[in-house]
């Protein structure tokens, strides 16, 4: 079987409105949808979900197009493989890059599972019917904070995030929890903290948080590990977690007690898989983060949440919460909280053809040599 083009589209869409962290307001979202075509014409689907500036990880949708154009794409070419982790193992000599390695990753487990006829969570290993799935409140003042958490609660989702930093954190919460004081709620900082801050932290343990995410900076591995000790809510990383190597150094640490799995932050399916492995094996809770992600994306992550170790909600949200039309013919649709994993074969949603070329800013066709890239 072998691959016998790709095809990369990089597109850019409003946001219904602007989503808020403390680092970056992001009101258009750019991305890379990237499709892999075999000579059968059956075709895998992935997404890139770098932003248009660095703000979240040091990658960008311009580094992502130069990375697969230039490096992974033409690393395709060089040697035949028989299974889509080989391609994770392949792409390991490639220093970072994760998000651009997902993109393509993704795509070609996607193309695998279709080859075989049967659904991405299957061939992972996934059990789940339903997947867990809760929603993200973007920083703002309260009564706008308030505002949003009501209307998610309404359309059924049981878990809630809050944005937070310095100054726009124990009143948030508090003035949350008093509200729904039942509702499942988490705060993310976004590393906007230092261990200066731990009495600002300690002030949080009261308010019944299921989980802090990413308090501290991305290399704080020693630093979570420390305020750990300070803090009684559960620290759960997502940015300081990119390699299977640096789930070791925080389970080695003690840094955190859960951890936020998103495949494009650590480069696709052979890192996301063996993180999660390494997390079971050690008590470490695991649930799937969100980028504001177009569709092909949101049912990548369907797909990896419905593997059994997936019990906490992730920040998996309808089609409909940050798109007017998303890029698939059937949207993503959350119902009380939970959506049904998708049954159709690899990651089960197609290309909505029309909406994606009006949202295409730049495409390019790359064929590759057949007589090399074998699976
Ligand atoms: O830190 O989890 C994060 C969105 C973009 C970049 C980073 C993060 C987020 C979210 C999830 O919080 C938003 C979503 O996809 O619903
Ligand atoms: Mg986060």
């Amino acid at each position: 079987m072998r691959i016998k083009s790709v095809t990369l589209h990089i597109i850019s869409m409003p946001l219904k409105k602007p989503f808020v962290t403390h680092l970056q307001k992001v009101e258009e979202r750019e991305g890379i949808i990237i499709e892999v075509r075999d000579k059968e014409g059956v075709c895998g689907l992935g997404e890139g979900v770098a932003f248009s500036t660095p703000w979240y990880t040091e990658e960008t949708v311009k580094t992502s197009h130069h990375m697969l154009k230039d490096v992974l794409i033409p690393l395709m070419n060089s040697k035949s493989f028989h299974h889509p982790e080989e391609i994770g193992k392949r792409f390991e000599a490639v220093r970072g890059n994760a998000m651009a390695k997902a993109a393509l990753e993704m795509a070609l487990w996607d193309l695998y599972a279709r080859q075989k006829g049967v659904p991405l969570w299957n061939l992972i290993g996934g059990t789940r019917e339903e997947v867990l799935a809760g929603a993200v409140v973007g920083a703002g003042s309260i009564p706008e904070m308030i505002n949003q958490a009501e209307d998610l609660v309404k359309e059924g989702y049981q878990r809630i995030k809050l944005k937070i930093s310095p100054g726009a954190d124990v009143e948030i919460v508090k003035e949350l929890r008093s509200h729904f004081p039942n509702l499942s709620l988490l705060a993310d900082a976004n590393s906007a903290y230092s261990l200066e801050d731990v009495p600002r932290l300690q002030a949080l343990d009261e308010f019944d948080l299921e989980m802090i995410e990413q308090p501290l900076g991305i290399d704080d591995l020693v630093e979570h590990s420390l305020l750990q000790k300070e803090i009684s809510t559960p620290i759960c990383l997502d940015e300081s977690i990119v390699t299977p190597h640096d789930m070791r150094s925080a389970i080695h640490l003690n840094s955190c007690g859960v951890v936020n799995i998103k495949l494009g932050r650590v480069g696709g399916y052979s890192s996301a898989l063996e993180i999660y492995r390494l997390c079971r094996e050690h008590d470490i809770k695991v649930w799937c983060g969100g980028m504001i992600e177009f569709g092909v994306s949101r049912a990548h992550n369907l797909a990896l949440s419905t593997l059994e170790g997936f019990r906490i909600p992730g920040d998996i949200s309808s089609s409909s919460k940050y798109w007017e039309e998303d890029i698939i013919t059937s949207p993503i649709v959350v119902r009380n909280g939970v959506v049904d994993r998708l049954e159709g074969p690899g990651i089960g949603v197609e290309l909505n053809r029309k909406r994606l070329s009006a949202v295409t800013q730049f495409k390019e066709d790359f064929t590759l040599d057949e007589t090399h890239n074998k699976f």
